[in-house]
């Protein structure tokens, strides 16, 4: 491999070897024009004592040769490394997966040169800027780690209305309104029957599957938690490994669930102080493990039998430590090299602290990051899949533009609705905003704060309150935020990828981002008046405009169980329970009627009758259809193309074709915007 790591005099006494060649001389206007233009982005939020360069070929190739690292090929960058001071010149990204793909990205070009913490960072990136070798400077930004606080659960809550028709026995299911909102006012003033993710009728069809991998880039996730341990990501090599040994040789030691990102090893942590557990909470939207009896549920957590997706931790925050730039692409790399499909970033620059951008500015302010994140995109890991999908929250500001990372228009950026399916007091929306999903928010009941509009999910007992001062003391809690939106459209990406993994499917990852942001409920609909919200400290309501958010909250809702049938290509048919559907034949098969003609040989499925307690007819070219129960059914409808009958021996006829339909039944009162 060729991560060098040089030390200080080794370095100065290779670039001293150099110095007789003749620096490179440039017309000193030429030269500060083109310097400004090379450092891509503003010290603020900098890691001292560090940049990151991007640099010409030679120079590549000379700083990762180990048998040439003694030397630059620049005169001027050798003497400015000495004049530095600089300890050492290392490669951003490991090449020791994937070499070949990499180096045609030329992620081989970046380079990260550490020197002293007291050195002027400006006067430095000015200096580097200068060098004719060196074509970007980059500050290593550091993350910010996103505001959070969370709430315990109220068991009392756990045992409410409608358990018999709960598909896992996971004993806060219940409490888990994002997957399935019962409209249950309680925990959230005009909650709302049916603003979920529609996860129940998904998982008839999938509940996950161990090939999908979704690295969460967070904070650490807390890898033995009761409720999570079985569906970690594990690197096997390493856990069968030797403890202190890179056994797999991928670079990193002891990288058994995901890599520590902040401190370049495998050692993941979830509750040093400055810890709030975030990424646990988020990892386990994803994939906690469903139907084990206990606890929540995950998105794509499979059903019991060991099948969920697999999440991979890569720790991005480790106490007050935060990763840099240059470690976050590492950790992004590692996801890619490693097997992940689905990366889940919880996490961004707020608008207040990087001001507002553009995609031109993010892609070259950022650009180790953009050139990490297009790598991982271009890895396919999941058979079912050309390429990888990567999600990012909007954030938390309340601004009309999605923050960056996530605005950037190669991937999704996803926005929180509330129990009551309206957009959330804190949510990002407008620009960048691909689409909405549930993030939850506080809310006054019966005139006391309550906090179970929230999203349920796991979390680290021993994550220290910082109100209390005292640990937590419970392995689940609430959370709101744009964060907590994300992990369910990554999960979502998880089950989609699940089901065609397992109906032998294949996809693009540019199909997915299409399947995701196109299986949407219509939240326009909804977003006119006012809401109502509750002032913090006073708990009075005040009347909140949703004019604003009109055409804002990206395409929809997110929907799983759409996102199933669109990936099946199967019809999709809404259904009121109780009134009469009336299936016309060119209305549902894309035809004009006059060449199509239903079969009569239509059977309804025993399940279908009893699930949804289903009644079809069938007359005149036309299936109606009564349902009165709400649920999720498939019927195979066969259909003549091109005349009444069949074509063959004496007959000239038309083909009999084949057609799933599936009828998604809901009650009237619960339509969040289906119908
Ligand atoms: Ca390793
Ligand atoms: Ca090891
Ligand atoms: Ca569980």
């Amino acid at each position: 491999m060729n991560k060098v790591k040089l030390s200080l005099f080794a370095l100065a006494a290779l670039f001293a070897a150099s110095c007789v060649q003749d620096p490179t001389v440039e017309g000193a206007d030429q030269q500060v024009a083109s310097s400004a233009k090379k450092i891509i982005n503003t010290a603020e939020e900098a890691q001292a004592g560090e940049l990151i360069l991007y640099v010409d070929e030679a120079t590549a190739e000379a700083w990762s040769n180990p048998e040439a690292v003694t030397r630059s090929g620049s005169a001027q960058l050798d003497a400015l490394a000495i004049e530095l001071g600089a300890h050492s010149v290392e490669p951003v990204f490991n090449m020791i997966i994937d070499a070949e793909a990499k180096r045609d990205m030329g992620l081989h070009r970046w380079f990260v040169v550490s020197f002293d913490d007291d050195e002027n960072l400006e006067a430095a990136a000015e200096k580097f800027s200068a060098v004719p070798e060196i074509e970007r400077v980059q500050y290593s930004t550091l993350l910010k780690r996103p505001d959070v606080k969370f709430m315990p659960v109220d068991q009392t809550f756990a045992t409410r209305a409608n358990s018999d028709e709960l598909p896992f026995d996971d004993t806060m299911l219940e409490l888990q309104w994002h997957y399935n909102n019962i409209g249950n006012r309680q925990y959230f003033y005009e909650a709302k029957k049916g603003e979920d993710i529609g996860a129940f009728g998904a998982w008839k069809f999938t509940t996950g599957n161990p090939e999908v991998i979704v690295a969460v880039v967070d904070e650490g996730v807390k890898y033995d938690h009761v409720d999570l341990e079985a569906n970690m990501w594990t690197n096997i090599k390493e856990a069968d490994g030797v403890e202190g040994v890179d056994d797999d040789g991928n670079g990193y030691i002891d990288d058994i669930y995901g890599l520590n990102a902040t401190k370049q090893n495998g050692y993941i942590t979830w509750a040093r102080e400055g810890d709030t557990g975030h990424g646990t909470h988020v990892a386990g939207t994803v994939a906690a493990v469903n139907n084990n009896g206990f606890g929540v549920c995950g998105v794509a957590g499979g059903d019991g039998s060991g099948n969920g997706a697999r999440i991979m931790s890569i720790q991005i925050f480790d106490g007050d430590d935060q990763s840099t730039l240059a470690n976050t692409a590492k950790g992004i790399m590692y996801a890619a090299d490693m097997g992940a499909s689905v990366l889940q970033n919880s996490w961004g620059f707020p608008q207040d602290s990087v001001g507002q951008l553009t995609d031109g500015a993010f892609a070259m302010s950022f650009g180790v990051e953009l050139d990490a994140m297009r790598y991982f995109m271009s890895k396919s890991n999941c058979s079912a899949m050309t390429g990888g999908v990567i999600i990012f929250a909007a954030g938390n500001d309340g601004k009309p533009s999605s923050n960056y990372p996530g605005a950037y228009n190669e991937w999704l950026s996803v926005a929180a609705y509330s129990a009551d399916g309206l957009p959330t007091t804190y949510t990002c929306y407008g620009l960048g905003c691909n689409l909405s999903a549930p993030g939850g928010d506080d809310s006054v009941v019966n005139g006391r704060w309550v906090e179970y509009g929230g999203v349920l999910s796991t979390v680290p007992a021993e994550t220290v309150d910082p109100y209390t001062g005292l640990p937590f003391g419970d392995d689940y809690g609430y959370m709101c935020g744009t964060s907590m939106a994300c992990p369910h459209v990554s999960g979502v990406a998880a089950l989609v990828l699940s089901y065609a993994v397992e109906n032998g499917i294949k996809l693009t990852n540019t199909e997915l981002y299409e399947i995701l942001t196109s299986s949407v409920r219509n939240i326009d609909v909804d977003l006119k008046g006012t809401k109502t919200c509750f002032h913090y400290q006073t708990n009075r309501p005040y009347e909140w405009s949703l004019d604003p958010f009109k055409g804002k909250m990206g395409t929809g809702k997110l929907d799983a169980t759409l996102a199933i049938m669109s990936l099946r290509g199967a019809v999709c048919v809404p259904i009121i329970t109780g009134e009469e559907l009336k299936l016309d034949v060119g209305d549902y098969l894309g035809h004009t009627g006059v060449d199509v003609t239903l079969s009569k040989e239509f059977v309804l499925p025993e399940d279908v009758k009893k699930n949804l307690d289903a009644k079809i007819d069938f007359f005149n070219n036309n299936l109606y259809i009564t349902c009165k129960k709400p649920g999720i059914g498939v019927i195979t409808v066969k259909y003549i193309a091109g005349g009444d009958k069949v074509g063959g021996g004496n007959t000239t006829g038309g083909k009999l074709m084949e057609k799933e339909v599936v009828l998604v039944v809901r009650d009237a009162n619960d339509n969040g915007g289906w119908l």
